[in-house]
């Protein structure tokens, strides 16, 4: 027994003093699960219990990618990791942030220990805020008093014999951290929910690290949308030197919109994008809960959008026209418009969507039938009429017959093992230019 903790002990070692490179990009919860790494867990363990002398509870981020116990990286360069660790004392409800270290014998002991903002950590990242080539701690904590704001805090200049320095702390409602001018170091975004009275204000913030003054400072604040009660979501993307930041604000059960910042990259100020003269966040108004999201990997963001269907409807089970049918349409917001740069219908009844290409406008509409689980595609007439069926889309469960008038293996266009989705398409669906092919690939199951 002696002899394997011996040699795992030893394995821990040569596995951190020569793959400490290799470690920092592997994702943290591979190296928990990792079993030969149990070892170096239980020893942290032992040196935290050491250095806090009392009862405590390990605390886990609640989310995001570093969501263990104990998240190992190499903080200092110096090519051997080192441990956070959060807990809280049993006595007390404030969460602290242990850093551990190795000595050359490679035995872990407690470099430094702080006091954290709130009584959980609600998620833990990493980012070179101050462009120095390290990476700095970033922690948001969850403040049991406020049922919207928490706290960011980044940490940095980890060094054995020093510890860490705090070095930023402020109320948030939601964040992003971002590279807005492209040389190197993060920049972070907040937008902050304030209470005026009875009122909401709310803010966007952008925080750089200032060299001269060896601090991280706001740089621009600008007004937000005050109707919003809360953040789904932030994203960005560059259209050359332009950052743009991409906010999706809830304003309420149902509904959602997105506000657009512009950030030059050389004077890092904050400004509301507008489309057609109007605020961004005034033409994004939906319901539904799709987020921003660059959905056609083009590099871009795209902004949802739900549009009815010209001559689009949706026959229910007794075969009654129930509602209309809705296209899922993705804008991309560019010279002050926002232009549709990708679109589908999505079929949650059947569990797919279907690409919609862009010159089918005005020339193509759907009827989906629910008693028959089929999507028919017609052409449209100039008066918005149905025209001829062009194709149809029809799903049936994998253990059940097939449809006797449609048993050919090529019209298949997707099976697993709960459905298989069938195409038909007719006559005038070829004298369209449709073939299987572009019905597969317009098709995504979801
Ligand atoms: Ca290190
Ligand atoms: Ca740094
Ligand atoms: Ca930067
Ligand atoms: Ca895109």
């Amino acid at each position: 027994m002696k002899n394997k903790l011996l040699s795992a002990l030893f394995l821990c070692c040569v596995l951190f003093s020569f793959s400490s490179c290799s470690l920092r990009i592997v994702s943290v919860d591979s190296l928990i699960r990792a079993p030969k790494l149990t070892g170096v867990n239980q020893q942290v363990q032992q040196s935290l219990d050491q250095s806090v002398g009392e009862d405590m509870i390990l605390k886990t981020p609640l989310s995001g990618e570093y969501a263990a116990a104990f998240v190992y990286r190499d903080l200092d360069n110096d090519q051997n990791n080192e441990c956070i660790a959060f807990y809280a004392l049993t006595s007390s409800d404030t969460v602290h942030m242990n850093i551990l270290d190795t000595d050359q014998n490679g035995s872990w002991f407690s470099v430094c220990d702080t006091a954290g903002s709130g009584s959980d950590v609600s998620s833990l990242t990493f980012a070179d805020v101050d462009g120095n080539g390290r990476d700095e701690i970033i922690v948001t904590w969850q403040i049991p008093e406020s049922k919207n704001n928490q706290y960011l805090s980044v940490y940095g200049g980890y060094a054995p014999d020093v510890g860490i320095v705090s070095m930023f702390s402020e109320l948030y409602t939601a964040y992003h951290a971002l590279d807005v001018n492209g040389d190197g170091s993060d920049e972070i975004f907040l937008s902050v929910i304030e209470t005026s009275g009875d009122s909401y204000l709310a803010y966007g913030r952008l925080f750089a690290y200032e060299e001269q003054a060896a601090r991280i400072e706001m740089v621009s604040e600008i007004r937000l949308d005050s109707t919003v009660t809360s953040y789904a979501n932030i994203c960005h993307d560059y259209e050359g030197a332009l950052c743009r930041i991409y906010i999706d604000g809830v304003v309420s059960e149902t509904h959602m919109i997105t506000e657009v910042l512009e950030v030059s990259s050389s004077a890092l100020l904050l400004s509301a994008a507008t489309a057609d003269g109007q605020a961004v966040s005034a033409l994004t108004l939906r319901s539904g809960e799709h987020l921003c999201r660059d959905i056609n990997n083009d590099g871009y963001v795209e902004i949802p959008s739900y549009a009815p269907l010209a001559g689009g409807s949706i026959l229910d089970r007794e075969n009654g026209v129930s509602e209309s049918l809705y296209l899922t349409v993705w804008n991309r917001y560019s010279a002050s418009r926002l232009v549709p740069a990708y679109q589908y219908i999505e079929n949650i009844d059947f569990g797919y969507r279907f690409d919609i290409p862009q010159d089918w406008q005005q020339r193509v509409t759907a009827v989906k039938d629910l008693k028959l689980n089929r999507l028919r595609f017609y052409s449209l007439t100039e008066n918005g009429a149905l025209g001829h069926m062009l194709f149809c889309i029809d799903r049936t469960a994998a253990d059940a017959d097939p449809p006797s008038e449609m048993l050919s293996e090529e019209d298949i266009i997707y099976s697993d093992s709960e459905y298989i989705y069938r195409a038909l398409i007719t006559d005038e669906g070829e004298a369209f230019g449709l073939q299987i092919t572009d019905l597969i690939q317009a098709f995504t199951r979801i």
